[in-house]
């Protein structure tokens, strides 16, 4: 496979500060050195390539954005550099990642005890423990507002029943962040692996995120000190906060994708002969680099923008979705594109394009779909909610 080389066709790397730079060449080098040989292999193994974890730890990109202890507080954007840098490699290597920090560190951070705190960021900073978040369930999806998982007083703790489906890291997890209502309001409980009741299946037989572990958990008459609650998070807003940040990963994590498909398919042109010369020398191909070309180009600034609004304290949910939804978008359409300017070899996992179509076919459905975006911002457009 040739080198990787990241297309920056209006120069954004001007734009961005010299420890930002670092940090993302840092994870592109690793991911490139180290992932890179393992991904197809793990990919049709159907497993998630985890003995790389504590290597993730020494990097430092398991919430590394946090306001913590002695972690490196990245800014916004190298955060959404690091997750366009795991992302070209695998969606599954982002996933992991993104579930780890953006979902489970995150409500841990912003609602956690001290001793909440404590005893989780330091360890799952260091990837010596792995948490999952449970909102998904199997008739809640797209609502999670209607979740059924349901918590009721028990002395002074709590006992927890109900399902939740579709959980990255299900299967990994030391820890499950796990959203259930109390009294009607819905609360998040940490639920530690080992605990009486709680058990998680990995759900196998998938056609994309083939390297990330996606699991059910049932939580059935699981008894919870008082301890277990996220004494600050109170309401459907406490998860959607979270959501928020993982959709803002998201959002640079699949313009990685979408440079990894647009190098290859680019280098190919230029050594696949048809009709006596290279493919990319005819009028067609060129139209679908252009396109692909200008898609990347136009996320990666929408991407910069809305990563400084982030660390100026003004992004805003709406401009997430945004974000999440057309990158998402043009992603697979890039990827589906890809695949076609490959031709039969596209088709073999001599080629990483139709592993990101396959991964992105995820990505567009969950941390909301893109109709369920279209319609976060139809409403901030028209005041009008069209949800129900
Ligand atoms: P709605 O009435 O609009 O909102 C309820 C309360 O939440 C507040 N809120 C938010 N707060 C922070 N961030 C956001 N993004 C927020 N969106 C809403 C809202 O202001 C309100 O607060 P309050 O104080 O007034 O109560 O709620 P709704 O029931 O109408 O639902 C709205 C809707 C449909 C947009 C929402 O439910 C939604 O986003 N649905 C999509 C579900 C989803 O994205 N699930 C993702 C599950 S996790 C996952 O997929 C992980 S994959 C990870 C990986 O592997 O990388
Ligand atoms: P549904 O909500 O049933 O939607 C089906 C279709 O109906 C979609 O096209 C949708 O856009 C459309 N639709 C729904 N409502 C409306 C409406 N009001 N108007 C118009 N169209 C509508 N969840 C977690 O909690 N934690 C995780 O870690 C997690 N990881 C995941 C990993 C993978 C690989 C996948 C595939 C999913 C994961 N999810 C996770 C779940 C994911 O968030 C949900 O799949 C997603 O929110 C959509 O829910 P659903 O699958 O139930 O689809």
């Amino acid at each position: 496979m040739a080198p990787f080389e990241a297309p920056d066709f209006y120069a954004i790397d001007d734009l961005l500060s010299e420890e930002e730079r670092l940090t993302r060449d840092t994870v592109r080098s690793w991911v490139t050195d180290r992932f890179m040989p393992l991904i197809e292999e793990a990919y049709r193994e159907g497993r998630f390539p985890r003995a790389l974890i504590p290597e993730m730890g020494e990097l430092g990109v398991l919430g590394g954005n946090l306001d913590y202890g002695d972690f490196p507080r990245m800014s916004s954007v190298a955060y959404g550099l690091v997750m366009q840098e795991l992302e070209r490699g695998d969606s599954g290597l982002r996933s992991f990642v993104s579930v780890q920090g953006a979902l489970v560190m995150y409500p841990i951070w912003r609602y956690g005890s001290d001793e909440q705190k404590a005893r989780w960021l330091p360890a799952m900073h260091a990837g010596k423990a792995v948490g999952c978040f449970g909102l998904t369930e199997p008739d809640h999806g797209s609502d999670p507002g209607g979740m059924e998982t349901k918590a009721v007083r028990d002395g002074s703790g709590f006992v927890l029943n109900g399902a939740k489906m579709w959980i990255t890291n299900g299967d990994l997890c030391d820890v499950a962040v796990v959203w259930g209502k109390l009294d009607g309001v819905v609360r998040g409980f940490l639920v530690e692996r080992g605990t009486k009741g709680f058990s998680t299946r990995e759900q196998k037989r998938k056609h994309s995120l083939r390297a990330s572990v996606t699991s059910e958990l049932v939580l059935q008459d699981v008894h919870l000190p008082a301890s277990a609650m996220l004494p600050l998070a109170q309401g459907l807003g406490g998860p959607l906060s979270c959501l928020t940040q993982a959709r803002y990963g998201i959002a640079w994590g699949v313009v990685g994708s979408a440079m990894a498909v647009y190098d290859e398919v680019r280098t190919y042109g230029a050594t696949r002969v048809q009709f006596g010369k290279p493919i990319a020398g005819f009028q067609l191909y060129q139209a679908k680099l252009a396109t692909m070309l200008t898609e990347i180009t136009k996320a990666q600034l929408m991407n910069l923008r809305l990563g400084r609004l982030k660390d100026a304290g003004k992004m805003t949910p709406q401009q997430v979705s945004m974000a999440k939804r057309n990158a998402c978008h043009w992603a697979l359409e890039i990827a589906r594109i890809g695949r076609d300017m490959l031709g039969a070899n596209g088709i073999t996992d001599e080629y990483q394009t139709m592993r990101h179509m396959c991964n992105l076919e995820s990505v567009k459905t969950y941390e909301g779909t893109h109709d369920i975006h279209t319609l976060i911002l139809g409403h901030a457009i028209t005041g009008l909610d069209a949800f129900r």
